[in-house]
């Protein structure tokens, strides 16, 4: 690619996480900047995270809703990774000072009992290779400015992925019907969002297929272990100092966290 450093460019987006500083985005100065090679800063920028010590929860994925998709003119999701680092625990606090300009969403995560290898993998297989479904709350926080970015913008940037609140429920998915669970997003009681585990690729089981099969290009498969991100139920909602946020999930119960300075 013609004047673009995949390895300065993963550093200057990680910088920018880790220095809670906006950016201008990549395409302005690129525009010739592709998927693949997004997903080649990306790559990078997981490496980098790796070497500093930080480990790895699982992949996430993101622009699973037709909403989102249709926005950004694209028929595929797109994946990021969760590291340690990220997590907060339910009932915890997000601190601003962690953060740019952070979003907060209701997503379903899959805990997985087995590898899940592409190509060809189906919502059903993808359900029966899951231990169990969690709440979650993602907190995404672009690291662009205005949180304003094309496809492989976003890709680069590990698909915004901030912080996550996990559930300590954990639940056997052949206990739901993981389309028809509705959810609701509120803050300082006041619901602000909803919707429903359809709104996620028509099932949330659907997303991990299709994850397996976006990895599978790479040669890497979904490992038994990793705590997946199905995407946004929900809307993001900006957040400020001083929300309480909750989430109901039908059949995963309730989680939640405060913003604090
Ligand atoms: C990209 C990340 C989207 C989701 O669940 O759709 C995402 C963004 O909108 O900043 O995490
Ligand atoms: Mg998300």
């Amino acid at each position: 690619m013609s004047g673009l450093d995949i390895k300065e460019t993963a550093d200057f987006l990680n910088r920018a996480e880790l220095e809670k500083r906006e950016v201008k985005r990549i395409t302005l100065e690129h525009p010739e900047l592709s998927v693949e090679d997004a997903y080649k800063i990306q790559d990078e920028l997981v490496s980098l995270k790796l070497q500093n010590g930080d480990r790895i929860i699982g992949p996430k994925m993101g622009l699973t809703s037709q909403a989102k998709m249709k926005q950004m003119n694209v028929e595929e999701p797109i994946y990021g990774y969760v590291f340690d680092y990220m997590l907060i625990p339910d009932g915890g606090t997000l601190s601003m000072r962690d953060v740019i300009h952070p979003k907060v969403e209701v997503e379903i995560a899959f805990i997985m009992g087995k590898d899940l290898e592409g190509p060809g993998i189906t919502g059903a297989q993808a359900l029966a290779a899951t231990e169990y479904v969690i709440p979650a709350l993602e907190i995404i926080d672009s690291r662009y400015e205005n949180f304003q970015f094309t496809l492989p913008d976003v890709i680069a940037d590990n698909a915004s992925t901030s912080r996550v609140v996990f559930g300590n429920r954990m639940v056997k998915p052949e206990n739901l019907e993981l389309d028809l669970v509705g959810a609701t997003l509120s803050i300082n009681g006041e619901i602000k969002d909803l919707g429903a585990g359809a709104a996620v690729v028509g099932h949330p089981a659907n997303s991990v297929a299709m994850l397996a099969n976006m990895l599978a290009r790479k040669g890497q498969k979904v490992k038994a272990g990793d705590v997946i991100l199905t995407g946004g139920i929900t809307g993001a909602v900006l957040l400020s100092v001083g929300d309480t946020v909750t989430a109901k999930l039908d059949g995963l119960g309730e989680i939640g966290f405060k913003v604090a300075e």
